[in-house]
């Protein structure tokens, strides 16, 4: 069954977590505060310094909202080394007692109407269908299932057990700020993430160049085959992936396209020219201090593509390709990667 989360409700970064006395600590100013202290442990383990500079973001040969091409200026960065896992979000997990936006019943009052027994924990799986069907109803693939979270990806039932090192998935965009506050981080903004996947290589259809499969070599995990009912998964994963399966980009950066799709802090804007420029308001959200309001309404640019992405039906395991996702529409295929600027 299909679902669509509306709520009127206004979100902030941390609203549902419990208190923790690091949330507030920023990447920026994790200053030494005493033995113990957070900073501490701070570390650049996992993360690369992408060094800024001018890029072209965006591209006209595939979707009309990744256009016009713009010049885009961006600063050094240390960036992920690949989206956050099962593991490393268990810790935060452990730590904080932070409760996901798929791990909370629906308020009845955002949903006037609604069946009381739908009102329950749960999130958007991905099920193939048994054959064909018309690309343009996502409802044929999309499941609303009861229990569905970070923990159970595919339902109740399911487990983490080997996912280890498998993004984490079924998180919203606050789950992931309140992750990103916990390790002293921020969520990039677009045009940082889309700098950072492309590796070096300026105007590239992909992460590493212009063909999809050089020497028919997997770059990486992408659908294979017809979509949504078979994935022919010559790389052997049907969903997820652990993470650094595949080559990394220039930056040695992995999976910044396939696998999940990637939260960031910008607003969606259906084109780039209306897109605030860096340093202007709205490029990029702040990292730990008070958050602006968002809106249930609002929607987020998400970027990098999934394992769901096919050529026959999504084009968009490439830098330049971007998608509206809803702060609360957690799923199977969207997780995230954290930034800190140095
Ligand atoms: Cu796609």
């Amino acid at each position: 069954m299909a679902w669509v989360r509306v709520y009127g409700s206004q979100l902030t970064g941390v609203g549902r977590q419990e208190p923790h006395p690091l949330r507030m600590i920023s990447g920026r100013d994790c200053a030494p505060r005493g033995p113990g202290s957070y900073s501490e442990c701070v570390s650049r383990k996992g993360m690369t310094l992408v060094p800024g500079g001018a890029f072209r973001m965006g591209s006209t040969g595939f979707y009309p909202e990744e256009g016009p091409v713009t010049a885009v200026q961006v600063g050094s960065l240390w960036v992920d080394d690949h989206p956050v896992t099962n593991a490393a979000f268990r810790r935060f997990v452990a730590d904080t007692g932070h409760v996901t936006i798929a791990e909370t019943a629906p308020d009845p009052e955002d949903f006037p109407g609604a069946d009381p027994a739908l009102l329950v924990p749960g999130s958007q799986v991905f099920t193939p269908t048994a054959g064909p069907v018309p690309l343009t109803d996502w409802t044929q693939w999309w499941r609303w299932v009861p229990g569905a979270d970070w923990r159970h990806p595919d339902g109740p039932g399911s487990t983490l057990h080997g996912r280890d090192l498998h993004p984490v998935v079924h998180v919203g965009l606050e789950d992931a700020r309140a992750y990103a506050a916990w390790a002293g981080k921020r969520l990039p903004a677009e045009a940082e993430w889309e700098h950072a996947a492309r590796g070096g290589l300026d105007g590239a259809t992909y992460a590493w160049g212009e063909e999809f499969m050089p020497r028919g070599k997997i770059m990486a995990n992408t659908w294979h085959g017809p979509f949504p009912h078979e994935n022919t998964s010559p790389h052997g994963f049907t969903r997820t992936s652990p993470v650094k399966r595949f080559r990394p980009n220039g930056y040695g950066l992995f999976d910044v396209t396939g696998n999940v799709w990637e939260w960031t802090a910008t607003p969606w804007t259906p084109r780039h020219s209306e897109e605030p420029g860096p340093g202007q308001p709205g490029a990029q959200a702040p990292c730990c201090g008070p958050h602006t309001t968002v809106g249930e309404h609002d929607r987020f640019v998400i970027k990098g593509g999934s394992h769901l992405c096919a050529p026959s039906y999504c084009h968009r395991y490439r830098p330049a390709a971007r998608q509206a996702h809803g702060p609360r529409d957690t799923t199977s295929h969207v997780g995230f990667r954290c930034v800190q600027s140095p």
